[in-house]
């Protein structure tokens, strides 16, 4: 008898083992800001095809940057009972109530690129993102040591009230600050994009024109606008004007082998496989980092040419 229930044990612990159980199909909400720039399109492009190699369901939203309609998509995303959410958050603020809602919901929330300020920490799993300060940090180095620690910049910031534009504004700032010969004579921001970008760089080069050293730019997008602007008003980037910006984009390594551009901070988009890792862990309960942080490095004009063909992004 003892000898055939141990059979019978043995032969039940086989077939288990041999059944593999596929990992439950995920339900993801993905609430993304816009598709402002080429950095923006390509963080998306990295989240959906991660998504799709795992076999996850994703919901994507595009909130054409508007906070209201991510909220309205993280309520959609939790009415439809979702398993997890990546959230870009558009702005630092405003996330609360609606984050309150989420874990409420039991529904874990991984932050992709771009942080916020809430009350209660535990209102969201982990930050995947760069250490925006430490890019303006680069930004500003890299010309204070360019320009020996004198020069006239103006300044194209990202979206009002978004992380990455703060900070980046906040790093770069503090290497300003070190030099009695560096000024920032006119700071506006230019929504991430290259024809706002272009725009105020018309306007800054209208108003101060033979003045300007130097153009910092948030984003590659906005600086690339800056270029045209600099070109049309008849001088030459990257010489006259000396442009650096973030990002590191296609497009901006391309500017730097034509010259145009200077020096751009790597900010790495490829972040759907760090993103689903953390929501994954969220979801089966493990403990995830508050912050991944992205490790970032300045890309200058001298090196563009042998590097562009390896770019990523
Ligand atoms: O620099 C810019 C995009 O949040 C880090 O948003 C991101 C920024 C990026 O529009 O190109």
């Amino acid at each position: 008898m003892k000898k055939t229930l141990a059979k019978f044990a043995a032969a039940v612990a086989l077939s288990a083992a041999s059944v593999i159980v596929p990992a439950k199909e995920l339900v993801i909400g993905f609430s993304q800001i816009g598709a402002e720039s080429a950095w923006r399109s390509a963080e998306t492009e990295s989240v959906k095809s991660e998504a799709k190699n795992r076999g996850y369901t994703l919901k994507f939203s595009d909130a054409q940057q508007k906070q209201e309609n991510q909220i309205k998509a993280l309520r959609s995303f939790v009415a439809q009972g979702v398993d997890g959410i990546v959230l870009a958050p558009v702005v630092e603020t405003g996330w609360d109530r609606v984050l309150r809602e989420v874990k409420r919901a039991g529904i874990p929330v991984v932050l992709v690129d771009r942080g916020i300020k809430v009350s209660d920490p535990s209102l969201y799993t982990s930050l995947v993102a760069s250490d925006f300060v430490f890019e303006g940090k680069l930004a500003g180095s890299w010309l204070a040591q360019k320009t020996h620690g004198i020069a006239n910049v103006v300044e194209l910031q990202g979206g009002p009230g978004a992380a990455p534009a703060i900070d980046r504004k906040k790093g770069f700032g503090e290497i300003v600050d070190e030099f009695a010969g560096m000024n920032i004579i006119a700071s506006q921001t230019g929504e991430w994009t290259r024809t706002k970008g272009k725009e105020v760089m018309e306007a800054f080069l209208k108003s101060q024109g033979d003045k300007i050293d130097a153009v910092y730019a948030h984003n590659d997008d906005m600086a690339l606008g800056a270029i045209q602007a600099i070109k049309e008003y008849g001088k030459k980037p990257g010489k006259d004007i000396l442009v650096v910006s973030i990002d590191g984009v296609k497009s901006a390594f391309e500017a730097m082998v034509d010259g145009d551009l200077n020096a751009t901070v790597d900010c790495n988009p490829l972040l759907g496989p760090l993103a689903l890792d953390a929501l994954e862990a969220a979801i089966a309960g493990k403990e995830v980092e508050k912050w991944i942080v992205q490790k970032d490095k300045i890309n200058l004009m001298q090196d563009a040419a042998s590097m562009i063909s390896s770019r990523k992004f």
